[in-house]
């Protein structure tokens, strides 16, 4: 029994004997001890940029790097309210002071940075320093119904939207798109549409088949135009399998259409044909398929007798 109120007395000590600031702070304590210099803070709080009358609940710390250096508390005096913070250090100036709040929900950011100086002060009781709190929001990007970017971000902070290109669709934002992040949470949408083209079909000047039609979908020619005294040699340029991301057009190309036994294409079939084989059985010059009139594969006398067949026949 003796011992156990031996055991109260120790925890009893120990609590009166830590430094009030850590008391109920989010962010732990500081042993004096472990610091050659310190500096005085008195300070006040803005969030979001909105100065706080009510000091009451702010949990303020002070750090260099990620080591905690000083827990702030509230003092009140006349009505007047600061923060008073002690920040050590062991190097007597040059470490740069970063502050960190907590609201009870959340770790808030500090934007005020103070170089540390020893036996320094910052603000007075009467004119207490600002600390511009902020108070983290989530950014969400969505694109199509999915979540692109969720992050974490501060009032002010410029918004990325990123760039957002696709080809054969076109891209537009669906929510207005701050170029600053507000004091709360933010949610961007964006949305890609196909794009639609014109695909083009032209027989002689004269239009034979427009239809608009969505990007990368399957392009149908018509069916292969005709005329008189001429062959379809096929669309110029070669037709797309799919639509392309452009407007697209196709032109019927020709040649003149000739019968194989009017070999120098002359529009009658005569004995100057038969003079072209045997021109061409002495010199093979020129292209023997125009000459192998009944196309076997060679040029020679059934040729000529295949001119004269048809000379007679006519
Ligand atoms: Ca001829
Ligand atoms: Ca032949």
């Amino acid at each position: 029994m003796k011992q156990v109120k031996k055991l109260c007395c120790i925890v009893s000590l120990l609590l009166t004997t830590l430094p009030l600031a850590a008391q109920g702070s989010h962010w732990g304590s500081v042993n004096p001890h472990d610091y050659q210099y310190d500096m005085t803070l008195y300070a006040t709080i803005t969030i979001d940029g909105v100065a706080q009358t009510d000091l009451n609940g702010a949990d303020i710390a002070a750090f260099v790097g990620d080591e905690l250096r000083g827990v702030g508390r509230v003092e009140s005096k006349d009505g007047k309210s600061w923060i008073y913070m002690r920040v050590y250090s062991n190097s007597p100036s040059g470490e740069t002071v970063t502050f960190r709040a907590y609201n009870g929900v959340n770790e808030q950011h500090v934007a005020t940075t103070v170089a540390f100086q020893s036996m320094g002060q910052q603000g007075m009781p009467s004119t207490p320093f600002t600390l511009d709190v902020l108070n983290p929001y989530t950014l969400t990007i969505i694109i199509d119904g999915n979540v692109e970017t969720s992050k974490t971000l501060y009032m002010g902070d410029a918004i990325s939207l990123g760039t957002h290109k696709r080809r054969g669709y076109t891209f537009e934002w669906t929510t207005p798109t701050p170029a600053t992040m507000p004091a709360a949470d933010l949610t961007i949408e964006g949305r890609f549409t196909i794009n639609q083209y014109t695909v083009t079909f032209i027989v002689d000047d004269v239009i034979l088949q427009q239809v608009k039609q969505d990007f990368n979908t399957a392009i149908t020619p018509p069916a292969d135009p005709s005329k008189e005294g001429y062959d379809f040699t096929g669309w110029t340029p070669e037709v797309d399998a799919r639509v392309p991301d452009h407007d697209v057009t196709y032109t019927a190309t020709w040649v003149e259409s000739f019968a194989r036994e009017d070999v120098n294409h002359d529009g009658t079939i005569d004995t100057q044909d038969v003079l072209g084989v045997y021109d061409f059985m002495q010199n093979a010059e020129g292209d023997l398929n125009r000459f192998d009139v009944n196309a076997d594969g060679t040029v020679d006398t059934q040729d000529v007798l295949k001119i004269y067949e048809t000379m007679q026949n006519l």
